[in-house]
């Protein structure tokens, strides 16, 4: 019975190694370029929470978020957060397409844009997008904001 607790401790420590592998690779994708005078980074994520009082994020403006437990079943969170001068942009009008490259060359799809920011935390963690349903692949994504200045990326998914 004396080596339960060492055991327990032991058991403890290698699901805290999981979830540390968990968290370094929750975030898919993380780029950054140019649109025009604003700096867009775009991230995929893990899809988000909106609902519920343990929701990770606000909704605040733009289009519904898709939620979770909705029909489209998201698995992630694809989002650009604006930049302008260094700053957080709170205000922007974003638009985002994305086409899959391969392993199929599929059509432009327009991301419903919700605007969001971190529950909890303040307008400077303003960001854009939505939750969706993305397989595993190579994508081309452009993020227009405001109308005119646009940026283009291309990443890939392994999940
Ligand atoms: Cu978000």
């Amino acid at each position: 019975m004396r080596s339960l607790p060492l055991f327990a401790a032991a058991l403890i420590f290698a699901a805290g190694g999981l979830f540390a592998a968990g968290v370094a690779h929750a975030q898919v994708v993380s780029k950054t370029a140019m649109a025009g005078a604003y700096s867009v980074s775009l991230k995929v994520l893990p899809a988000e929470s909106f609902m519920g009082p343990h929701a990770a994020m606000a909704h605040d403006a733009g289009a519904a978020p898709v939620t979770l437990n909705g029909p489209e079943h998201p698995n992630h969170h694809m989002v650009v957060f604006v930049k302008k001068d260094g700053k957080p942009v709170e205000n922007a009008t974003v638009g985002i397409v994305y086409r899959e490259l391969s392993p199929h060359m599929g059509k432009w799809i327009t991301l419903p844009v919700a605007r969001m920011h971190v529950a909890g935390k303040s307008l400077a963690t303003t960001h854009y997008g939505n939750n969706l349903k993305i397989g595993p692949g190579s994508y081309e994504a452009r993020v227009t904001v405001n109308g005119t200045s646009t940026a283009t990326f291309h990443f890939m998914l392994s999940h």
